[in-house]
């Protein structure tokens, strides 16, 4: 039985969620092709934790890694990129890929990242055993980024949280649904949630993405999401969550006016991308009530952070936009 990585809030701490003392649980240099190890994904796998690694090379090329760890802390990752063999279709090029996530769902499970394809678009992945791994088509025309998938059927359809972007860096962005009979044609695209106006919430204002897999709650799907403010130096991007309708992923019930994590260490400060906190994994036990996020920091080394369940909702739900 594995447990929650976990560490209880600081003393004197009064923020809703708190980071890992020890953080970066993963350093840059903790393989050694790797220049930098950040936005990645992990999940329970038999005793202890499975994961997918983004490892930008020191050419800079950016590519996923598998790796395991006993207690969700201490990983040990891959030496090689995941290789992907034919899974619902032939056509599995890629120029590179990128900030995975992972979920399970029925039998197995599923890794989405952004793909390589004539630009970015949502690549999809599947596996059993986090050491044969299957690619399918992509999900979308590029650009897109972000693209996260639910961990359960909605009415019988798989269903993806994407951000349509461009070919660069992205000035605007917003969070969108869509739907698929069988992982492969997707469709019924709704938007979820967009940027908010600048006096209102600042540091979303400029693009938001979805981040870890929903969790779903008493109170809906909890999503947590990554939020960007252009200022005069450059994008800052920072954390929030919203609370989705159990049924209708697609409305939003509360979100947060003010971040739940920003950037304020020296790792997430200073870095390749400086000012990033980039959430992609969370795990949690709602009968422990805990959660721990797994975030990339400044582009560079993988960080955590804790929080309680029930307090993270409170929170969302009294300071909602
Ligand atoms: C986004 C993606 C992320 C990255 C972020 C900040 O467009 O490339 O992987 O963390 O920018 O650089």
């Amino acid at each position: 039985m594995n447990t929650i990585p976990w560490q209880d809030r600081p003393e004197g701490n009064r923020d809703v969620m708190w980071r890992y003392s020890a953080n970066p649980v993963i350093d840059r240099y903790a393989i050694p092709s790797s220049n930098s190890i950040f936005n990645s994904a992990v999940v329970p796998f038999e005793d202890g934790y499975a994961g997918v690694f983004r490892c930008d090379n020191r050419a800079v090329q950016m590519n996923i890694f598998a790796g395991f760890s006993k207690d969700g802390i201490h990983w040990d990752i891959a030496h090689d990129p995941i290789i992907f063999g034919a899974g619902n279709t032939d056509m599995i090029d890629s120029d590179y890929k990128y900030d995975p996530r992972v979920t399970f769902i029925e039998d197995r499970y599923w890794i989405t990242w952004c793909n390589g394809y004539h630009g970015p678009t949502i690549g999809i992945g599947y596996t059993f055993d986090f050491k044969t791994f299957y690619q399918c088509e992509n999900a979308f025309l590029p650009f897109n980024r972000n693209g996260v998938l639910f961990p359960e059927k909605i009415d019988g359809r798989y269903a993806m949280l994407s951000r349509p972007s461009d070919n660069g860096h992205t000035p605007f962005g917003d969070i969108y649904i869509s739907y698929s009979p069988d992982m492969k044609y997707w469709g019924e695209h709704r938007c979820v949630m967009k940027v908010t106006p600048f006096e209102d919430s600042a540091w979303q204002c400029t693009k938001i993405g979805a981040g870890p897999v929903p969790i779903l709650t008493d109170e809906g799907w909890l999503l947590f999401y990554h939020g960007v403010i252009n200022t005069c130096n450059g994008f800052r991007y920072s954390v929030g969550a919203a609370l989705l309708d159990k049924d209708r992923p697609d409305q939003v019930k509360y979100r947060t006016r003010p971040y739940m994590l920003a950037p304020a260490e020296s790792y997430e400060m200073t870095g390749d991308v400086p000012n990033v906190v980039f959430p992609c994994a969370a795990l949690h036990s709602h009968e422990e009530d805990k959660l721990a996020l797994y975030y990339g920091a400044a582009d560079t080394v993988t960080g955590m952070a804790f929080g309680r369940i029930s307090e993270i909702i409170r929170f969302i739900k009294e300071n909602s936009l």
